[in-house]
């Protein structure tokens, strides 16, 4: 397997000024080449591939959760303290729900305008609509874009539900989950999902009552998981090989705690370094993106196929649609059979 044979000059039409405007640090660039991505405009995936060249694998961090929850409110605090510490920083906000309600889309353009006015800063939201690839294909573009354009983390915002939302949040090097206090139902209810994909619980709104009793709950909960994985009845808080997710209370309008969240995703991305756990990690997004890339050309090539035949599959409406499509698979699985030979 080698890299694209593709250079910046031959790149279609503006996608050729763009991409060189993003590995200059041009802002506008960045942001006219996302809406490339966004709108699948010919050649972006060419794009995709140079820009990816020049990535240089920035460390990226899910924040999710319910609605509500207090997510956008700390994902800004967040910016400021890692502003603070003199890193650059790209937001990601996705928003599944905007095509319908509009609200939060209005909100997060707010934000990305004045956020935006800070040139180490590049925020974005990204809604459910369009993108040929499909959602987690266009975050995870729009990722390699911030990466190659210099960012030094890159904070991706999403509610949580749904496979797409999963599949993109699971994706980042940490994920945090953001709890509010009295959420100990809905925790329990979905626990195996929440346990399963969080590093460091963040039970925000610690200003309302109840936040040390879900904190306590979270405790208990990743006690029992963690016992649950293990055989021997060692301390897994003294394995170096097993993460132990953090619980950290915030109050995001007023920026407290957001110094110990840091310091927990800091801990957590030390851990993923030195356990090796971070080369596993990058390449199960790899995997994924992969598959995601492949199932597209797939299912474009079952239209081909269908589209061609089409005379043929309607000519006898006896025939089953399982023999059908197995005749038509018979080529492809050929291919991939030659394929896996020569290698
Ligand atoms: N009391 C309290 N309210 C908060 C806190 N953090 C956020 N909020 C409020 O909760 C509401 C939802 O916040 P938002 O950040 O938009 O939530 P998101 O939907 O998860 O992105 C807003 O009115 C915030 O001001 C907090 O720590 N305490
Ligand atoms: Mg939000």
């Amino acid at each position: 397997m080698s890299g694209t044979d593709l250079a910046v000059q031959d790149l279609n039409g503006d996608l050729h000024s763009l991409v060189e405007g993003v590995l200059d640090g041009n802002q506008l660039s960045l942001s006219r080449l996302i809406s490339r991505i966004e709108n699948g405009a010919p050649g972006y995936q060419d794009a995709v591939k140079v820009l990816h060249e020049h990535a240089t694998g920035t460390r990226t961090i899910g924040i999710t959760g319910q609605p509500g929850s207090g997510k956008s409110t700390l994902v800004d605090k967040l910016v400021d303290k890692l502003r603070e510490q003199g890193l650059t920083v790209g937001v990601i906000a996705v928003d599944p729900s905007s095509p319908y309600s509009g609200g939060s889309v209005l909100g997060d353009r707010v934000r990305q305008t004045s956020r935006n006015e800070d040139p180490n800063v590049f925020f974005r939201s990204m809604s459910a609509r369009g993108h040929v690839g499909g959602l987690a294909a266009a975050t995870f573009d729009v990722v390699h874009a911030m990466d190659a354009f210099g960012k030094d983390v890159i904070l991706i915002e999403t509610v949580g539900a749904g496979q797409n939302e999963v599949e993109i949040v699971r994706a980042a090097d940490t994920v945090c989950v953001v709890a509010i206090p009295g959420a100990g139902d809905d925790v329990q209810a979905n626990k195996a999902g929440i346990l399963e994909i969080a590093d460091v619980f963040a039970v925000n709104k610690a200003d309302l009552d109840g936040a040390t009793a879900t904190a306590q709950e979270l405790q208990q909960m990743i006690r029992i998981g963690q016992d649950l994985e293990r055989s021997d009845a060692g301390d897994p808080a003294d394995d170096p090989d097993t993460w132990v997710p953090r619980v950290e209370l915030t109050v995001a309008t007023k920026g407290e705690g957001v110094d110990d969240l840091v310091d927990a995703f800091d801990d957590h991305y030390a851990f993923l370094e030195e356990s090796g756990e971070l080369a596993e990690t990058r390449a199960r997004r790899f995997e994924q993106e992969v598959r995601t890339h492949l199932g597209n050309e797939l299912d474009h090539l079952a239209d081909d196929v269908v589209e061609a035949r089409r005379d043929l599959l309607t000519e006898d409406s006896s025939v089953d649609p399982y023999t059908t499509s197995e005749e038509l698979v018979v080529p492809f699985r050929r291919a991939v059979e030659e394929y896996l030979r020569d290698d």
